[in-house]
């Protein structure tokens, strides 16, 4: 190697050595820069050495003399930037002092009603149930029809739900379009599509015109619960929405579940399901047996297979769970208020 070359090698490592022990911000950086440039085995320094045999043996003096020279300035620059940051000075020159008190981060988190899908979704996970999702605009056909909810049932009445107007008023009267009321649609959407067995949840907003008060929200979310196979009975049904509440409430405390009669055009027989936490009944939902209509809607054989179905609401369990006494706060968006879960 040319003097020439082994001397310009040395400069660049001197510069760029330089440079990286004046830009360690912590220890770790600096530990990182000194074996880079000073490390025994593969260091910059030590690789530059190696180089000193190769320039012509008239030029070695010369060459081991600025060798030397870069040698202490890199180790000096080393020993610098370690003063620097054991003193507590930071590179820009500027010392502070450790013992300010300091400026706290606020650390964001999610939404309570988000925490509790989540949670609800490893729940019934671990219990063999997927998790799928089906669409907020439906057509009639998924939000009734096939839900045995027929023309003139009461709950299709526009005044009960959010029907879209369209552009197209001829095509929209043809096949009108809403959201969802009930995340029951996903029932319909899954069996449409997948031959029995099945067992999954869905969790999504549903939308309703409900005047907003302690307990109702004109948007809200649902966990729906369908499981359809052989032999499958009201017992299972009991049983599942007992687990589930005991995994989510529970601790040592002994989750109750119980049922009282209802009605739901899709299931039968059909039940309203209340449950007993730490005293007190709370209403949480609908659920019952799938009705045989509903089977064949689908194409599914009800002499073959029987199902259950549930739908709870999201916002009901997360209030009983945090003690929330308006289901509106939830959705003010008031940071006081949600910085609390
Ligand atoms: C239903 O929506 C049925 N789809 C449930 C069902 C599913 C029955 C499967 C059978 C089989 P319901 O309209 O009762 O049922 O609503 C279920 C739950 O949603 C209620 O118990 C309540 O917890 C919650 N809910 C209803 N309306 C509101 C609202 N406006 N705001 C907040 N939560 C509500």
């Amino acid at each position: 190697m040319a003097l020439a070359d082994f001397l310009a090698n040395l400069d660049s490592l001197a510069d760029e050595a330089q440079a990286r022990f004046t830009a360690a911000v912590d220890a770790a950086a600096l530990e990182e820069a000194r074996v880079a440039f000073l490390g025994a085995k593969a260091g910059k320094l030590r690789q530059s050495q190696k180089g000193l045999g190769k320039v012509p043996p008239a030029d070695k003096p010369a060459a081991g003399k600025r060798f030397n020279e870069v040698k202490t300035l890199v180790e000096a620059a080393f020993e610098g930037a370690q003063a620097r940051l054991t003193s507590g000075e930071t590179s820009s020159g500027e010392a502070f002092d450790v013992t300010l008190p300091g400026k706290a981060r606020r650390i964001g988190h999610l939404h309570p009603i988000t925490q509790t899908i989540r949670s609800m979704k490893e729940i019934m996970g671990r219990l063999g149930f997927t998790a799928v999702e089906g669409p907020e605009i439906e057509d009639e056909w998924h939000n009734f029809e096939a839900l045995n909810i027929p023309l003139v049932h009461p709950a299709r009445d526009p005044l009960d739900n959010f029907y879209l107007g369209g552009e197209n008023a001829a095509a929209e009267a043809a096949s009108p379009l809403l959201l969802r009321s009930q995340t029951s649609t996903v029932q319909i959407r899954v069996m449409e599509s997948t031959p029995p067995p099945v067992r999954i949840i869905s969790l999504g907003r549903v939308y309703r015109p409900d005047t907003a008060d302690a307990t109702h929200y004109p948007m809200f979310h649902q966990i729906e619960g369908l499981l359809v196979d052989r032999g499958v009975t009201m017992a299972d049904l009991k049983s599942v929405l007992r687990l589930f509440c005991q995994s989510y409430f529970g601790g040592d405390n002994e989750v109750h579940i119980r049922f009282r009669p209802s009605f739901f055009p899709f299931t039968e027989p059909s039940v309203e399901v209340d449950m007993n936490w730490q005293g007190g009944w709370m209403e949480m939902g609908g659920a019952g047996m799938v009705d045989p209509n509903v089977l064949r809607a689908v194409g599914y054989d009800p002499e073959e297979v029987t199902g259950f179905a549930f739908g709870l609401g999201v916002e009901r369990v997360c209030m009983r769970q945090h003690g929330i006494t308006d289901i509106r706060a939830i959705y003010q968006n008031d940071v006081r208020f949600l910085e609390q879960f």
